[in-house]
C-alpha cells in the first residue's frame, strides 16, 4: 500500500483519539487515559513549546540580519501589519454578521429573558456601571420577580465558580485599568530577557529583542557579523530539524493529545456533549463564522492578491499545522510546524516566514477575534441588552486589541473577552456562561489563527516578488 502521507496519518490519529475519549469514558478507562496516555500529549506540546520561543528568536534575528537590501524591511513590516489588522477586522465583522443573523442568545421564554435582564441591571447598579442600552426594567418590574432575581444573583456571587471568575475578571480588568495610553508600548520592552524567554505570554518582548538585535547586527562589519549569523542560522536550522523529528511521531502524539484533552477536560466526552447541547447554537454560530473565514475569505483574499495556489493544495500542505493548532489550542505550540509547512511545503522563502509567522502567531488571531465578536453579542442577547450599531462597530476596535493582546496559549481568547465586555459596560463575569465549551471552540479558532498567519506570509511573498507569479500546480 502506498505510504500514507503524514497529514493523513495525523488526521486518522486525531479521530482515533476522539473515539478513544468516548470509549474510555464508557469502559471506565478515563483514569488509565489520564495516567498513561495524556502525559504523552503534554510531552508533545512541551517539546513544541520549548522549541517555539528560541526558534522565534533565532528566526527573527537571522531574518532581520540577513534580509537583502532589495527588500525594504519597513515596507514589508508595514504591509504585514496592515494585512494582520485587515484580516482581524474582517474576521470580527464576519462574527458580528453571523451572530446578528442567527441570534443564538435570544431567549424565547419571556420570564427567563426578564430575569437575565434584571440580573444585568442589578450587577450594573452594584458596580456603578452605566446600563449599555439605557433601559431600566428594574424600575417597572414586578417586585416578586426582582426579589427572586436578587436572591439568585447573591447565591451565584457566593458560588466558587463566580468567585474564581470575579478574581480573574478583576485582575484582568485591573491590568487594563491602570494602563496608561502608552502601556502597550512599554510592555513591549523586555526588562529581563531570560524572564521574557521563560514565559510564553511575553513572546512579544522576545520578538522586540530579536528585531532590535538583528537590526543592530547589520551595522557590524561583515567579517564580524557573518560568523555570528552563520551560528544563529545553524541553530535555527537545528531547531527546525528538531521539529521535523518530533513530527515524525506526530500521529502517536496527536492521538494521545486528543484522547487526553477531551477525557481530562470534560471528565468524559458525554459531559462535553451535554455542555455543547446547552451552548450548541452559540457554538454552531462561532463555527459557521470560522468556516466561512477559513474556506471562503482566505482563498478569496489570496486570489485578490494574485496568489495562484490550487485550493486543495493549500489546505493539504497546511494540514499538519492546522491539526496541531486544533489539538493543542496553541498557536505558539503550532508555530514550529506552521513555519515548516509554509517554508518547506508551500515554498515561501525564509526571509518572509522568519518575520511574518512568529509575529503573526503572537499578534494576528483572526479566529480569536471572530469568536470574541460572536461571544459578546451572544451574551448581550442572552441578557436582553440591545447594543446599537455604533456600540457593535466599537467591538471591531476592542476585539482587535484584545486579540492582539491575547497570548498564543489555550484559553487566552476567553480571558481577553473580559476587556471587550467591560468596554461595553457588560458584566465580565458572563464569561463563566460560555466557559464550558470554550476549550472546543478554542481548538477551532486556533486553526483560523494559524491559517491566517500562513495566508499573510504567502501574500507578502507574492507582493515582495512584485509580479503576479502564476506557479503551475505541479511546481507549487
Ligand atoms: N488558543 C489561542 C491561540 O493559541 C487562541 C485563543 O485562546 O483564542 O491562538
Amino acid at each position: 500500500m502506498k505510504k500514507l502521507a503524514l497529514h493523513w496519518k495525523i488526521i486518522i490519529a486525531m479521530f482515533l483519539g476522539i473515539i478513544w475519549s468516548f470509549l474510555s469514558g464508557k469502559l471506565g478507562l478515563a483514569q488509565f487515559t489520564a495516567d498513561w496516555i495524556d502525559p504523552f500529549g503534554t510531552i508533545f506540546i512541551n517539546c513544541l513549546k520549548f522549541i517555539a520561543i528560541p526558534l522565534v528568536m533565532f528566526s527573527i534575528i537571522t531574518g532581520i540580519a540577513t534580509i537583502g537590501k532589495e527588500t525594504n524591511l519597513g515596507r514589508m513590516g508595514a504591509r504585514t501589519m496592515g494585512l494582520y489588522v485587515f484580516t482581524t477586522m474582517f474576521a470580527i465583522t464576519t462574527g458580528l454578521t453571523v451572530v446578528n443573523l442567527f441570534k443564538p442568545g435570544v431567549i424565547k421564554d419571556e420570564t427567563k429573558r426578564l430575569e437575565n435582564r434584571l440580573e444585568y441591571e442589578i450587577w450594573a447598579n452594584e458596580n456603578g456601571v452605566k446600563i449599555a442600552d439605557g433601559r431600566n426594567l428594574l424600575a417597572t418590574a414586578d417586585s416578586s420577580v426582582v426579589a427572586k432575581v436578587n436572591a439568585s444573583w447573591n447565591a451565584k456571587k457566593s458560588s466558587d465558580e463566580y468567585a474564581e471568575m470575579m478574581e480573574k475578571s478583576s485582575s484582568s480588568s485591573a491590568a487594563f485599568e491602570d494602563r496608561g495610553p502608552l502601556q502597550p508600548l512599554v510592555d513591549l520592552i523586555p526588562e529581563n530577557l531570560i524572564l521574557s524567554l521563560s514565559d510564553g505570554n511575553l513572546m512579544l518582548q522576545v520578538i522586540f529583542f530579536a528585531m532590535f538585535f538583528g537590526f543592530s547586527s547589520r551595522f557590524l562589519p561583515a567579517h564580524q557579523a557573518r560568523p555570528m549569523i552563520n551560528f544563529f542560522e545553524a541553530v535555527n536550522e537545528t531547531f527546525i530539524k528538531m521539529v521535523q523529528l518530533v513530527m515524525k511521531a506526530a500521529p502517536f502524539f496527536v492521538f494521545c493529545l486528543m484522547a487526553g484533552v477531551l477525557t481530562k477536560k470534560a471528565g468524559s466526552a458525554e459531559e462535553l456533549l451535554q455542555q455543547l447541547a446547552d451552548l450548541g447554537y452559540y457554538s454552531l454560530v462561532v463555527v459557521i463564522g470560522l468556516l466561512f473565514a477559513l474556506f471562503v475569505f482566505y482563498p478569496t483574499l489570496m486570489r485578490v492578491f494574485g496568489v495562484k495556489i490550487p485550493y486543495g493544495k493549500f489546505f493539504r500542505e497546511m494540514s499538519p499545522a492546522m491539526i496541531l493548532a486544533f489539538s493543542s489550542s496553541s498557536s505558539a505550540a503550532a508555530l514550529p510546524v506552521t513555519i515548516d509547512c509554509v517554508e518547506n511545503r508551500l515554498k515561501v522563502p525564509k526571509k518572509i516566514t522568519d518575520l511574518v509567522l512568529p509575529i503573526g502567531a503572537t499578534l494576528n488571531m483572526d479566529g480569536t477575534s471572530l469568536y470574541q465578536a460572536v461571544a459578546v453579542i451572544f451574551l448581550a442577547q442572552y441578557h436582553d441588552v440591545d447594543l446599537t450599531l455604533i456600540q457593535q462597530l466599537g467591538i471591531i476596535i476592542t476585539a482587535t486589541l484584545a486579540s492582539f493582546g491575547a497570548a498564543a496559549v489555550p484559553g487566552a481568547g476567553l480571558i481577553m473577552l473580559i476587556m471587550v465586555l467591560s468596554s461595553l459596560g457588560l458584566n465580565p463575569m458572563w464569561i463563566a456562561l460560555i466557559s464550558p465549551v470554550d476549550r472546543l471552540l478554542d481548538m477551532c479558532r486556533t486553526v483560523n489563527n494559524v491559517v491566517s498567519d500562513a495566508v499573510v506570509a504567502i501574500i507578502i511573498n507574492r507582493m515582495e516578488e512584485k509580479q503576479v507569479k502564476v506557479i503551475p500546480p505541479e511546481e507549487y
